[in-house]
């Protein structure tokens, strides 16, 4: 099987992790979604209709969401995970889909709009010339219905970047990523105990998108959680899933 993805990517991360904690084998397609805008390519967008990475295709086997990919890792784990545990199944869920109710996107943005003030102007610019070109391609699209709902996401993103004011958002984001940390269990070693489970692995792709965009004071006061994630980035999938716990924009503009 083929992982789509690309190595800046917060939900291709969290597909990277899964499945390399579940020992599962895949091969890799690196996708340019700043420059080249690959996910938004004909042949992407038929493989991916959503046109976002990450995406796991083969055999069998067609996944265009990062939460398909971690299930599916979570259920080829089997009891090498918590995950089906009774005891602990509802709230891993819980925990996953809390996880998806948060707007990593919102918070990752805003902050660095925050830091960087050039980047208020550039975003915004840059997913205008994106949806110009997206709609220069409309009328040749093979699939229209997925390049007008793209166009609709990045006018969506456009009003959020530019409207309002930039702390307020970010203090915003900031309240949900608290409350959701504070829901979580003291860890045992791991989230929900012996073995790793799904919420193990959102959770540290959280927890390392933090520290990237310099907001680790979220979690430092929360008892066993800096612990747990010294533990999480000292495994041999954490460092092979290529988790980044800081901005590397080289690589972005060098496209590894
Ligand atoms: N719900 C999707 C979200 C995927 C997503 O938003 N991916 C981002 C990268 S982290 C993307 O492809 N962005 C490019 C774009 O929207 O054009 C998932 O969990 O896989």
């Amino acid at each position: 099987m083929i992982l789509y993805h690309a190595p800046s990517s917060y939900y291709s991360m969290i597909a990277r992790l899964a499945l390399l904690e579940a020992g599962l084998a895949f091969d890799q397609q690196m996708m340019d979604i700043h420059f080249a805008q690959q996910q938004n390519a004909s042949w992407y967008v038929a493989i991916n209709p959503n046109m976002t990475v990450p995406c796991l295709a083969g055999e069998g086997i067609h996944l265009t969401d990062s939460r398909d990919i971690l299930q599916f890792a979570a259920q080829s784990a089997g009891a090498t995970w918590m995950d089906g545990e009774p005891s602990a199944a509802a709230l891993i869920a819980a925990t996953v889909e809390g996880h998806y109710r948060m707007s990593i996107e919102s918070l990752t943005f805003t902050r660095l709009m925050n830091r960087i003030w050039p980047l208020r102007v550039l975003f915004p610019r840059a997913l205008a010339r994106i949806n110009r070109k997206l709609q220069a391609g409309l009328s040749s699209a093979s699939d229209p219905e997925a390049v007008r709902g793209k166009i609709a996401l990045n006018t969506e993103r456009m009003a959020y970047f530019t409207q309002g004011d930039l702390r307020q958002k970010l203090q915003v984001q900031r309240d949900r990523v608290v409350a959701y940390l504070r829901t979580l269990p003291a860890p045992q070693p791991f989230l929900f105990g012996e073995r790793m489970s799904s919420a193990d692995v959102v959770v540290a792709v959280l927890l390392g998108r933090l520290r990237m965009i310099g907001e680790e004071a979220l979690f430092a006061d929360l008892a066993g959680l800096g612990l747990w994630f010294e533990m999480m980035q000292s495994r041999d999938a954490f460092a092979r899933a290529d988790i980044w716990v800081r901005f590397q924009p080289l690589r972005i503009f060098l496209r590894r």
